[in-house]
């Protein structure tokens, strides 16, 4: 996102970009007591996880609140050569697409998942904005165990929000474009060629596993953000659109021209009766799921070839539309389930929905008139009323335990708090600078924690020490407890956050997998001790079977490997307790390390181009004889007679 390009957009402002975005009396915004409230003392642990996109990093980051601090980066999307995930050949199928192996993604929005409205905290849902995909993250062992990848979608950008007891995933395309056989169309056809559609992951309430159940037909909106109705509007999903223009060129003019957009309102259980009657479509689309496997510690790939489709023009009472001024970004839902919140970033003013009064207009037939067969709600109708001056460029809404909304202002730097109930303003804070997402504890459940708030900057400028042209994202900590925010800390992110969840560690830090039982490793390549290290050929592919314990690998010297031999390296970790990794990495390998957990099976691949003795050794300080952790590897010439040799480290 560039300020600049929505100051030109909605010609609101005319000020330089400098001085709109420096709120005044950034010194004076800190408190006294405002380091004694974020201080964790060493050994202590944070109160809460807060679980953060990382943007165009294609990972999450693990944070602690109040004090800000990294606990981890966890790969998703994106190769990460830290722990060899996308490297490993175990790993490599979960990135794999309709369009081959994907190595990267931009990962906007985590959904944590709740039962009844609450965090339950099983599973962490991520978006894969480029390549549509969603992730499922086990929050018991932070390791990402199934992709989905979304058909018929391009910038999955609306998602991965979650219902109430986590039924179903969603997501919504931002991009929206021609599907199926004739998808070679003019641009210029956009109106008539190009579709949006809406995808609804069921979630096994068990397992997690996710399984694309239908998808809804939509005009050729752009559809932004997204939040599933909760509590009494149960049942429901609300989308924000924009570029309802239908536009297809120059849209930072073109998909500004009107004065409202809409919040697209789904009513996915009469989505559901019209497919138990049998009115879905099956159709062709190509996509692929893929599922890590805890036992065997691999990943496998398989495509689907089909999508059940409503048409909600067709099949009435599914889809209504609300206006909403003007280019809306967020949509979010109170905790009780009655309000629904639209961010128009061009808009003067947050219009607040009542979800009473949507029923009661659908009931009265209170429409304004059609979008292509579907009825678009009278604006006044719906309104629970409007939040006067909040500021420019509102963007995202989180809620605390007292019933006041906290809305994200972009263009104005600021974060404001007005109450739910009588729309009034009653707070407001700046943010340094051009705040993006917030994240209060539970805030997007029906139960949320309050406490904290912390808000994603877009812009970081001079808030820390510079570091070149690229500067280290900011976040911010703020007490929302009392009457009035305090700012309580700055701390530098990982990647790009947008949208983060905060829930409290009681909730998951004593159910942590700590290791992986080595009897239940059921990897075709796994060793259950040291007995067993050995090194076989199959023709040109050798097969290193090795063992890791402190402080050997087993086998430790290795010759007869021929220059254009397929090496695979397979390291099993025999440790058995928790906290005892080891790393394994060969010289000259043109992928990654790996690391290995304790129980674990893991595969390098290594062709090695050229005649030499190349040594291997652990890369994680696993001990104090860490750095005798090594071995030997020769490679012969191709066509050479050396026969292969291994050693299992005789004592000399
Ligand atoms: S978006 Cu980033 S600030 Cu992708 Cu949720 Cu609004
Ligand atoms: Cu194993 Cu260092």
């Amino acid at each position: 996102m560039k300020k600049q390009v929505w100051l030109v957009a909605c010609g609101l402002i005319s000020v330089a970009l400098a001085s709109s975005c420096k709120p005044k009396g950034a010194q004076s915004a800190i408190v006294g007591d405002a380091a004694a409230k974020v201080y964790v003392a060493p050994g202590n642990h944070d109160e809460f996880y807060n679980i953060v996109s990382g943007g165009f990093n294609g990972q999450i980051s693990v944070v602690g609140l109040p004090s800000g601090r990294v606990l981890k980066v966890l790969p998703v999307f994106s190769v990460n050569p830290e722990n060899g995930w996308g490297y490993s050949e175990e790993s490599k199928p979960m990135l794999n697409t309709s369009q081959g192996f994907v190595p990267w993604d931009d990962l906007h929005h985590i959904a944590i998942s709740t039962t009844n409205a609450e965090h339950d905290a099983r599973w962490a849902f991520a978006n894969g904005n480029n390549t549509p995909r969603i992730a499922r993250i086990d929050l018991n062992s932070f390791k990402t165990v199934e992709i989905l990848e979304i058909p018929n979608s391009a910038g999955n950008h609306s998602s991965p929000f979650i219902t109430q007891n986590t039924e179903y995933v969603v997501a919504g395309t931002r991009f929206s474009i021609p599907v199926g056989e004739n998808s070679d169309v003019s641009i210029d056809s956009y109106k008539d060629n190009f579709k949006g559609y809406i995808s609804f992951i069921g979630v096994n309430p068990e397992s997690g596993e996710m399984n694309l159940s239908f998808q809804l037909e939509a005009p050729p909106f752009n559809f932004d953000l997204a939040r599933a109705g909760k509590n009494k509007s149960h049942g429901w999903f609300f989308f924000s659109t924009y570029n309802t223009e239908m536009a297809h060129t120059l849209l930072e003019v073109n998909a500004s021209q009107k004065d409202k957009d809409f919040i697209m309102a789904v009513n996915w259980k009469k989505a559901e009766e019209y497919i138990n009657a049998g009115k879905g479509v099956m159709k062709p689309a190509k996509y692929v799921h893929n599922k890590w496997n805890e036992e065997t510690h691999s990943a496998t790939s398989t495509t689907v070839n089909e999508v059940l489709t409503l048409d909600p023009a067709v099949l009435k009472d599914i889809v209504y539309f609300i206006p909403c001024p003007k280019s809306p970004h967020g949509t979010d839902t109170d905790p009780t389930g009655e309000y629904i919140v639209g961010s128009g970033k061009l808009a003067a003013i947050i219009p607040v929905f009542s979800f009473t009064k949507m029923l009661a207009a659908i009931e009265n037939k209170d429409f304004e008139g059609e979008v292509n067969g579907m009825p678009v709600l009278k604006y006044e109708s719906v309104l629970h009323g409007e939040v006067v001056k909040p500021g420019l460029g509102p963007l995202h809404t989180e809620f605390d335990n007292r019933g006041f909304a906290y809305t994200s202002m972009f263009v104005s730097s600021e974060i404001v708090k007005w109450n739910v109930e009588t729309l009034e303003v009653v707070d407001r804070v700046p943010t340094y600078y051009s705040v993006g997402h917030l994240s209060v504890p539970g805030g997007p459940t029906g139960k949320p924690h309050g406490k904290y708030m912390v808000a994603y900057n877009k812009i970081t400028k001079d808030r820390y020490l510079p570091t070149g042209p690229e500067l280290a994202h900011s976040a911010q900590l703020y007490d929302i407890s009392g009457d009035k925010m305090q700012l309580l800390l700055d701390f530098p992110t990982i990647g790009e956050p947008h949208y983060a969840e905060a829930f409290p560690a009681s909730l998951i830090k004593d159910r942590q997998v700590k290791f992986y039982p080595i009897e239940k490793n059921q990897s075709p390549y796994a060793l259950k001790g040291v007995k067993d290290a050995r090194v076989e050929r199959k023709g040109n592919e050798v097969h290193v079977y090795l063992t890791s314990i402190r402080s050997n690998f087993r086998p430790d010297n290795i010759e007869g490997v021929h220059v254009g031999d397929e090496v695979y390296f397979h390291v099993t970790n025999l440790e058995q307790d928790w906290d005892v990794p080891h790393g394994f990495a060969i010289k000259g390998a043109n992928t990654a390390e790996l690391l290995i957990m304790p129980g674990e099976t893991s595969t390098l691949k290594w062709v090695p181009d050229r005649v030499g003795i190349f040594p291997f050794y652990c890369t994680d300080f696993c001990s104090a004889l860490h750095q005798e952790m090594q071995g030997y590897l020769r490679v012969s010439p191709k066509g050479s007679n050396q026969p292969l040799k291994f050693s299992t480290g005789e004592v000399e």
